[in-house]
């Protein structure tokens, strides 16, 4: 067997190999086969990386850079992942088994986040305050803060590192990155790229690892200015309160159960598909997943008719097939998970209407069929719980009052989707929902140009769009007394 290649960190430009000489394995989950080791980043490696970030931050290279060059960089960057679209889409399905269709897609789009807030980066600017003293100029400047840190997960990671990124460095951050254990290899390309495109060195740093060795440290580090972390409602819970202690912001994309609601007035056939697409996309590891479908009574038969049969005949397999329609999990511990959850959705007295079942796919990886459970009631645990996995629950209702009820029955609050024909009841239900996203008569449409942010526990802070430039920059007031006498 060939010797597999190991990936270091990449700190101030150069590659950078990890204080503990160590480093761990990546496999392919749809083989399980090993892909290539990641060097096992610590604090050590997170202070040569916090250290080389705020050298570039202060480099007037980049500090004075201009706003219109920053915007050109960022440009560049994303016309540099728009040449290697195909290749990274190809290492990211390998390393986490999204379908290579589904990052195809991904990668069509990913370049509008560079290209957005490179049309961005020179419109950022204060105001001139009309103070009721004519002798005092007043007026506010956004100001970069340092040092980024970006906790990234595994289940979009050239995506979800991007809604950071792009806006870190718009603002004139420099960035240090912790992406997820189980998907150390595109992050690191793509901040090759950054280095190709033309930002400094010590722009962009990327430290691999685990989340307590090098996470943990990057949430610590006395240098950082801002913490953006992706992932789970427990751990960012733990970031918030360590970066809330140093008095440092934290933006968070959080867990979710979000709620698709179909009405007897909906489309039933693109209802259908909305609701197939909302949790068996990316085999349900998406935080938007649609996991509860919420179906009115009248169509409810209807409705699960069209979703069974199209979750029956889902083709699973090798991701990079063409023809394949649900790739593996991504990591053997979250085929498990899911696994346990219809275990405990069979004990709690769901009825598991198809699937239900770990497969290897034919390939030894880590499957699991679409899976849909009835019987369920909100109270159940399966309903409740963020399974991120192609596991749907159905609930029936009888009047909107009650889908309402139902659907804001969560501690998330990150999407929700309407399926509706009644112009004023999508009003009404988008006005009603507490999520951060409503969709209505589609599900999962997301631009970089459109603000999101998780309600409750699925998130602090917005990302994307012109608003979250405000979690990168801190705002100064500053008064000038344009005239001789004192004021
Ligand atoms: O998440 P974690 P995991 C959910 C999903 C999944 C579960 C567990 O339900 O089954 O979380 O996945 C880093 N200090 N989501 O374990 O722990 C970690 O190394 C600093 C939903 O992967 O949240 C990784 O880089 N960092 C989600 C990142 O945090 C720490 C996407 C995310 O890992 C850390 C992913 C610590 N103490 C998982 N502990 C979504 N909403 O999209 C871990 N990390």
């Amino acid at each position: 067997m060939s010797e597999l290649t190991t990936l270091q960190h990449l700190i101030g430009g150069e590659r950078v190999e990890p204080a503990s000489g160590e480093s761990f394995e990546s496999t392919n989950p749809a083989t399980r086969q090993p892909l290539y080791r990641a060097a096992r980043g610590n604090a050590t490696d997170i202070d040569r990386a916090v250290a080389s970030a705020t050298a570039a931050f202060e480099d007037p290279r980049w500090r004075d850079l201009s706003q219109t060059r920053r915007g050109h960089l960022l440009r560049r960057l994303g016309d540099l992942i728009a040449e290697h679209a195909e290749e990274l889409a190809r290492m990211e399905t390998l390393d986490n088994g999204k379908l290579l269709r589904e990052m195809r897609g991904q990668l069509a789009t990913l370049p509008e986040y560079y290209h957005y807030y490179a049309g961005l980066a020179d419109k950022i600017h204060g105001d001139v305050i009309p103070t009721s003293d004519r002798r005092v100029l007043n007026y506010t400047t956004r100001e970069p803060l340092g040092v980024v840190g970006a906790i990234t997960p595994w289940n979009s990671p050239l995506t979800l590192t991007s809604s950071k990124l792009a806006p870190a460095l718009c603002a004139g951050n420099t960035v240090v990155i912790k992406p997820s254990e189980y998907t150390s290899a595109t992050v690191l390309r793509l901040a090759e790229l950054a280095l190709e495109a033309g930002f400094p060195p010590g722009a962009v740093n990327v430290v691999t690892g685990f989340g307590a060795e090098a996470g943990a440290p990057l949430v610590d580090h006395p240098g950082l200015a801002k913490i953006s972390f992706t992932g789970s409602t427990a751990t960012g819970s733990r970031i918030a309160s360590a970066a809330a202690g140093r008095f440092i912001g934290s933006t968070l994309e959080l867990g979710g159960k979000s709620p698709n609601i179909v009405f007897e007035d909906a489309n039933i056939p693109n209802a259908a598909m909305g609701v197939v697409a909302g949790i068996f996309a990316a085999a349900g590891q998406t935080c938007i997943a649609g996991s509860r479908v919420l179906v009115h009574r009248a169509v409810h038969d209807e409705l699960l008719e069209r979703v069974t049969e199209r979750a029956r005949a889902i083709r699973i397999g090798d991701p990079l097939e063409e023809t394949t329609e649900l790739g593996p999990l991504a990591f053997a511990e979250q085929r498990d998970k899911v696994a346990g959850y219809v275990e405990l959705g069979r004990e709690e007295g769901a009825r598991v209407l198809t699937g239900g079942r770990a497969t290897d796919g034919g390939l030894g990886g880590y499957f699991y069929e679409p899976t849909i459970l009835v019987d369920v009631d909100n109270s159940m645990r399966v309903v409740r719980e963020e399974i991120f996995g192609p596991v749907l629950a159905v609930l029936p209702f009888d009047t909107e009052e009650e889908a309402v009820r139902i659907a804001n029955d969560t501690e998330y609050g990150l999407a929700a989707g309407v399926w509706t024909t009644s112009l004023s009841r999508a009003h009404r239900m988008a006005d009603r929902l507490e999520a951060g996203t409503v969709w209505v008569n589609t599900y999962r449409a997301m631009s970089p140009m459109s603000p999101r942010q998780g309600f409750k526990t699925s998130g602090v802070g917005v990302e994307h769009g012109t608003e979250t430039i405000k979690e990168y920059t801190r705002l100064k007031s500053v008064w000038i007394n344009t005239g001789e006498e004192p004021v």
